[in-house]
């Protein structure tokens, strides 16, 4: 199919006045906020995201077939259930003495039997998982035969609206579908450039537990029950098409519903489910809320929908742009399937890095609001029953990964899901700290679901890490650091007060320095050699765990002196973080992973937790630790480069803190490795799927948050008082302007390179104060008001007029 790139406003000009009129707002898109294909999608990793938030769709684009796969974020199986093993505490001296005695084989042996959760955990039908909500299919009818031309599926991420547009026997097909925030519904218009075009057949399908049934006269009906692992009566779950065609004939057929003859179609989508939990949509009635908001959606016209659905994206889409110059102009503008392999077989295109920066923000706002549960492995999207990973909540990276662009990208406001999941573990994690270490405060180990799952995995390897809650609470205190919100320190300060007592309790002092360490304790998911050949996960404190809790404990600290509060305890934090165990140089040069030099059972394993307090933590940084540098440096090459998606998210970020723009474009360049679609590995080898979705393999989003975070990283730094200036910009970033990027202490960014030299750049304050900011070997410190901008030169001294 011949195909030739347009902007928007000319392919509207070819389409009928009824769209002309709606869709000429809509801004142009760039070759860096547009994901396009020549072709419809062959599969689900090939198809275009949508979301509100709550509702998400994956369009295919098929011309004689369209298939729209639908989700709702709260389409869980499983349910509440205590998976704690009561009497575990009695068995934890045992543990802790005998890895006092440096009996970790022993030890392991105990946490196995005991430091696991009460049957089979993940794997078991009660902890349930995130599952696709169901298919919209349209059949359409007319000429088959003829040849179909300038076929084109775009996403728009300016407007958060995906068109797919072709010729056929002389007619202009147009369908826009986006899906609407402030409606809670699913919009797709079918438009033609001549009258009566538009005949087809719609039905909406499930691959299990679900029955469709005719919803009056101009709609669908699909209702079904998910299994909860017990009684098998689960969430129910409801999905509401609405069929409203301008001219033609509507009659339904069983479970099909038919349109023929029709000018336009406008088809409405709702769906619900009626979990009661920590978020969502918080309704026992799902029929009410669906018929609801079709019944108020469906009075509005398709333009009025397109316009609050706009304005409400770009609310939050506008707040940051980027730009890189791309490598070719030309190469630009083409399909982004043959982008991303001409990126891989050339020298990498910048401007692909900012599409797939903007593609991340785009994500984090189609599947993360306020009231909302947060994203899970799968973002929202979802084609399977069983997803891979259960499509849980994974607190070992890859849940925090998702959030990770969210404050520096100017999406602060966007956390909410993320902190009302943190509260919602709190009381289950009591339990579970109560049951396991008998400690105060609570606990999350490594997996969560909507049901307040908070026991260690299933198996002591990768599940018994107690790393889970601290890591979470690093957000609540980079939130506040951030935003100065007093408010929500307020709110934020007993939960990390309450995940600070459980390691409080759980350290204890080892006999070599006497630090004091969490015991049993794992490197996430990584294992290690005893000087006996056994092959373990167990031991004695791990590096990441110092790491983690020095920073909850010095961020414990500081909270109760802001918010005046708790002396005792915060005398108690000072003196145990005092104790914790300082990150260790190897005698390989590298940073140790655990308190002994153990080999390494897989040198090239995918995490590198040891390096948290390098990313996202703070405490080793080259102007501050610049031997921790040097040894996360020799850590990261050590490690090597292969890996799967999130890993190399994480290790670009890792090199931009280490200030090395060059190793991080090339971490980059590899997450943008495209990856079959047919390719579900579980291991090495990740990268992107055509659509730009994450490949682990297999689809996993975290990537796709991680390495916009870790674009950011490489643009612009923020710790201990001082904002750092393309701390590590690439050479092959030579040109290029961002602005909106957010920074420690309430301070806004905009800046612009060229000949990778620093231009100008602007400092917005929104809480007033100090502010130091470095260039290279250039600083200078601000004294800003609240509401100030300053604009600097490239040697950060303000222009003289
Ligand atoms: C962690 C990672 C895996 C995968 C899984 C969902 O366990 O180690 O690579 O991302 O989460």
């Amino acid at each position: 199919m011949p195909i030739h790139y347009r902007s928007s406003l000319l392919i509207l000009a070819l389409t009928s006045s009824l769209t002309l009129q709606v869709c000429a707002a809509l801004p142009p898109a760039t070759p860096e906020t547009q994901i396009w294909f020549a072709a419809p999608a062959n599969s689900f990793t090939e198809s275009s995201p949508l979301g509100n938030g709550r509702l998400g769709a994956m369009l295919f684009g098929g011309v004689d077939n369209e298939r729209i796969v639908l989700n709702e974020s709260s389409v869980w199986s499983g349910s509440v259930q205590n998976a704690d093993r009561p009497e575990a505490y009695q068995v934890l001296p045992e543990i802790q003495k005998l890895l006092l005695a440096g009996k970790n084989t022993e030890a392991e042996a105990l946490v196995n039997a005991n430091f696991t959760c009460q049957g089979p955990g993940s794997a078991g039908a009660q902890y349930g998982c995130y599952q696709v909500l169901g298919n919209l299919h349209l059949a359409f009818a007319g000429d088959t035969n003829a040849a179909v031309t300038d076929y084109r599926r775009e996403l728009n991420l300016n407007d958060a609206v995906a068109t797919v547009s072709y010729q056929r026997a002389g007619v202009r097909f147009q369908r826009q579908m986006f899906a609407s925030h402030p409606d809670e519904v699913m919009v797709l218009q079918l438009t033609a450039s001549q009258r009566k075009q538009i005949s087809l057949d719609l039905s909406l399908d499930r691959p299990e537990r679900s029955e469709t049934v005719p919803d009056g006269s101009a709609g669908l009906l699909m209702t079904g029950q998910l299994d909860n692992g017990t009684d098998g009566k689960g969430l129910r779950f409801v999905a509401r098409v609405r069929v409203l065609p301008h001219g033609g004939l509507v009659s339904t057929h069983g479970n099909v519903m038919k349109v023929t003859g029709a000018d336009a179609v406008t088809i409405l989508i709702a769906a619900g489910t009626d979990y009661v939990g920590f978020a969502g949509r918080q309704t026992k009635d799902p029929f009410a809320a669906t018929l609801n908001d079709l019944n108020l959606a469906s009075r509005k016209s398709f333009a009025s929908l397109l316009k609050a659905h706009v304005a409400d994206y770009q609310k939050y889409f506008n707040r940051v742009a980027l730009h890189l110059d791309p490598l070719n102009a030309q190469d630009a503008l083409k399909p982004t399937p043959q982008r991303i392999l001409l990126a891989k077989n050339g020298p990498g295109d910048p401007n692909l890095a900012a599409l797939y920066f903007n593609f991340g923000r785009y994500l984090l706002i189609a599947s993360s609001r306020p009231g909302g549960l947060p994203p899970n492995l799968q973002g929202i999207w979802a084609e399977e029953v069983f997803t891979p990973w259960n499509g849980d909540w994974h607190l070992d990276v890859n849940v925090q990964m998702n959030y990770w662009p969210a404050e520096v990208c100017n999406l602060s406001d966007l956390t909410d899901p993320l902190f009302e999941l943190i509260s919602s573990l709190q009381a289950p994690g009591a339990r579970t700290a109560q049951a396991y270490y008998h400690a105060r405060g609570w606990v999350a180990h490594v997996i969560a679901n909507p049901w307040g799952f908070t026991s260690p995995g299933e198996s002591a390897s990768w599940g018994a890490t107690t790393g889970g809650s601290a890591w979470l609470c690093q957000h609540l205190w980079d939130h506040w650091l951030f935003t100065g919100d007093t408010n929500f320190l307020a709110r934020a300060y007993p939960i990390m007060k309450g995940a600070a007592q459980f390691y409080a309790d759980l350290l204890i002092e080892e006999p070599k320095h006497h630090y004091l360490v969490v015991a049993p304790a794992n490197s996430p998911e990584n294992h290690f050699y005893l000087p006996d050949g056994h092959d373990t996960a167990i031991s004695l404190g791990t590096t990441v765990h110092a790491q983690m809790l020095r920073y909850l404990f010095d961020a414990c600290i500081d909270a109760s002196k802001i918010l005046n509060t708790d002396a005792d305890f915060r005398a108690e934090l000072e003196a145990k973080c005092a104790r914790l165990a300082p990150t260790q140089i190897g005698s390989n040069g590298c940073v140790m992973e655990w308190p002994e030099e153990y080999r390494e059972a897989e040198p090239h394993h995918r995490h590198i937790s040891h390096l948290w307090g390098l990313y996202p933590g703070a405490e080793i940084a080259p102007e501050l630790t610049p031997a921790l540098a040097q040894a996360s440096r020799n850590t990261l090459i050590a490690r090597g480069d292969e890996s799967v998606g999130w890993s190399y998210a994480y290790k670009a970020a890792l090199w931009a803190r280490l200030n090395d723009g060059d190793r991080a474009w090339l971490l980059i360049r590899r997450a943008l490795n495209p990856v079959s679609t047919q390719e579900i590995r579980y291991d090495n080898g990740g990268g992107v799927y055509l659509n730009l979705f994450d490949a682990c393999p297999p689809f996993q989003i975290d990537a796709n948050f991680g390495v916009p975070a870790a674009i950011a990283e490489m643009l612009v730094q923020s710790r201990n008082n001082t904002l750092y200036l393309l701390p590590a910009l690439p050479s092959a970033w030579s040109q290029g302007t961002v602005t909106g990027l957010c920074a420690r202490g309430g301070f806004v960014v905009d800046l612009n390179w060229q000949d990778g030299r620093l231009q100008t750049t602007t400092i917005h304050s929104r809480n007033g104060g100090q502010c130091r900011i470095q260039y290279h070997d250039t600083s200078t410190t601000l004294d800003l008001k609240k509401g100030d901008s300053i604009v600097l030169d490239s040697n950060l001294a303000k222009p003289s007029k």
